[in-house]
């Protein structure tokens, strides 16, 4: 096969020779990196996925990919090619000359996609992208609603990439059909989703379905819609495929609903469940952007999170990426990977890099792994009135590092660390604030407000006038742990947190006697 090359610089992910032996190639790892011992197994400071909670079959299935494992969201990357334009219902929060909110912001889809184009895109991206784990149809319309497309694609890309995971995301009516094909074509990862288990609820929230030849409004096409997601969650699970559910948090119709749907679809043995904010804004013509319905603030969205985070296995990593997604999931390469840069040659595959990659991650986890431990361990056994939470915002490209100059983030990762331990809560998304080599002033101030209520920022590097701005903000950036792992990082920020905390009560202890 011929050989379409794309420019390099287009592409900030390449690695080009055996990961372990050329760190400095690798977008994830400072300079002296090195890594660690091989094994399967990793710790997680997050409530979605580690080996130490799942049984290795399913690890198994779960390591290497981003959205099923928030560890793997460090490490691989995904790509969504979209080939399924149409839809068979109408959700009040979606236009759908925009993408699918189901599993995207709504920005609009630059192409969709033949099968064939989706191998060549698939390919070219598999060839410049070794961390690429999965491929995954989410639209823009529904991946089911017209399966040709969608299997033909499927069927393609199995052939040709057999060691890439498929994923497919789906509202659920037309799920109950297609089952026995989505367990033949091996796609191991379903997502469905479901965002009531009430029709009452479910009325407020779908315009209408078509199902059976016609059109069905109302109440009863929210029984129709909901009696086919359960019949499709159930079978898929039968099947022996992971299925997460997404469910869409729409505050004053879904918000205190969400624990029953919870419940409900973990009774069925959903895997995982990922609660979505409302995306709604009046620009993309939806019907409750038009109608005002606002989105969740984050705090809305953390307390419903937590409400259901003592039965669930919760996603809390996910970036409502678009149908066209390209890379690790706080990254947008789909413009470096449109078809008329792909072009019309199909790149030939280089599948040992991805091998390469994979054994390198499986070193890299267990370092992390390790360093995540004795990090956890710090405040453990004291209660919270001497180790009260902190938040820590930080900056990372990837592997799990503080490994990203603050004026390059285009999103901050979330932390919670108190005497229970260091937790992944989510991420908080801004602007860069370096444009063009300069810092701009509007952009810092939108970081700060995005991390409001967070009182410490990791970073690898930051300028003074940028540092000095968030610091009068009450944003304390650290660039002490550069390159470290987060929790590591993490752990000594709370350490010195502490200790500020007991000398200001040595103090009042000291005035008072
Ligand atoms: Fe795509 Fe969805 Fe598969 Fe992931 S996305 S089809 S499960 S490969 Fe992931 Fe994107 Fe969130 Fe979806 S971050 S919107 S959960
Ligand atoms: Fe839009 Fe997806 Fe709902 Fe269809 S299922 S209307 S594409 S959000």
């Amino acid at each position: 096969m011929t050989r379409h090359i794309i420019p390099l610089d287009t592409v900030t992910t390449r690695i080009s020779a055996p990961i372990s032996a050329n760190p400095t190639l690798n977008p994830v790892l400072p300079p002296n990196a090195r890594g660690g011992c091989a094994a399967k197994s990793c710790g997680s400071s997050s409530g979605s996925s580690g080996a130490s909670d799942l049984p290795p079959e399913v690890w198994d299935k779960v390591k290497n990919h981003p959205c099923y494992s928030e560890q793997a969201h460090h490490y691989f990357a995904r790509m969504h090619v979209a080939v399924a334009p149409a839809c068979n219902i109408q959700c009040n929060y979606c236009n759908r000359k925009y993408d699918c909110a189901n599993e995207s912001r709504p920005g609009v889809t630059s192409e969709r996609l033949t099968p064939e184009q989706a191998v060549r895109k698939v390919a070219a991206v598999a060839a410049r992208m070794p961390q690429l784990s999965v491929v995954g149809i989410a639209g823009p319309g529904d991946a089911l609603a017209d399966w040709r497309h969608t299997f033909e694609t499927f069927d393609q890309i199995s052939r040709q990439f057999p060691d890439i995971k498929l994923c497919l995301s789906t509202n659920g009516l037309a799920l109950p059909d297609h089952v026995e094909r989505i367990r033949d074509l091996k796609v191991d990862h379903v997502t469905v989703t479901i965002n009531m288990v009430d029709p009452a609820i479910g009325e407020d929230i779908y315009a209408w379905i078509f199902f059976d030849h016609r059109r069905h409004t109302g109440r009863e096409a929210a029984r129709i819609l909901h009696e086919r997601q359960i019949e499709g969650l159930r079978r898929l699970v039968e099947a022996g495929i992971l299925v997460k559910v997404n469910s869409v948090l729409i505050p004053g119709i879904n918000d205190t609903h969400l624990a029953t749907v919870n419940e409900t679809v973990r009774g069925y043995g959903a895997f995982l469940h990922n609660i979505m904010p409302l995306i709604s804004d009046p620009a993309h013509g939806t019907r409750f952007g038009l109608d005002g319905r606002r989105g969740p603030t984050p705090a809305e969205l953390k307390q419903v999170q937590d409400q259901l985070g003592g039965g669930a296995r919760l996603m809390k990593h996910c970036r409502q990426c678009r149908a066209d997604a390209v890379g690790l999931l706080g990254q947008d390469l789909s413009q470096d990977f449109t078809m008329e840069r792909v072009g019309e040659v199909t790149v030939e595959d280089r599948p040992d890099e991805r091998r390469q990659y994979r054994e390198w991650v499986e070193r890299e986890r267990q370092d992390r792994q390790q360093a995540a431990q004795s990090a956890q361990a710090v405040g453990r056994g004291l209660n919270t009135a001497v180790a009260p939470p902190l938040l820590v915002a930080t900056c990372s490209r990837g592997g799990g590092r503080i490994n990203q100059h603050f004026g390059h983030a285009r999103e901050f990762q979330l932390y919670e660390v108190d005497g229970s331990g260091i937790r992944f809560i989510g991420h908080r998304r801004a602007d860069h604030y370096c444009q063009g080599g300069y810092g701009e002033e509007d952009k810092l101030e939108a970081v700060i407000k995005a991390l409001e209520g967070v009182p410490v920022l990791l970073a690898a590097k930051i300028g003074v006038c940028p540092s000095d701005r968030l610091k009068e903000a009450g944003i304390n950036v650290v660039t002490d742990h550069a390159y470290d792992y987060i929790e590591t990082g993490v752990a000594a920020v709370y350490r010195a947190h502490l200790a500020a905390l007991a000398a200001v009560e040595d103090v009042a202890v000291a005035r008072a006697s």
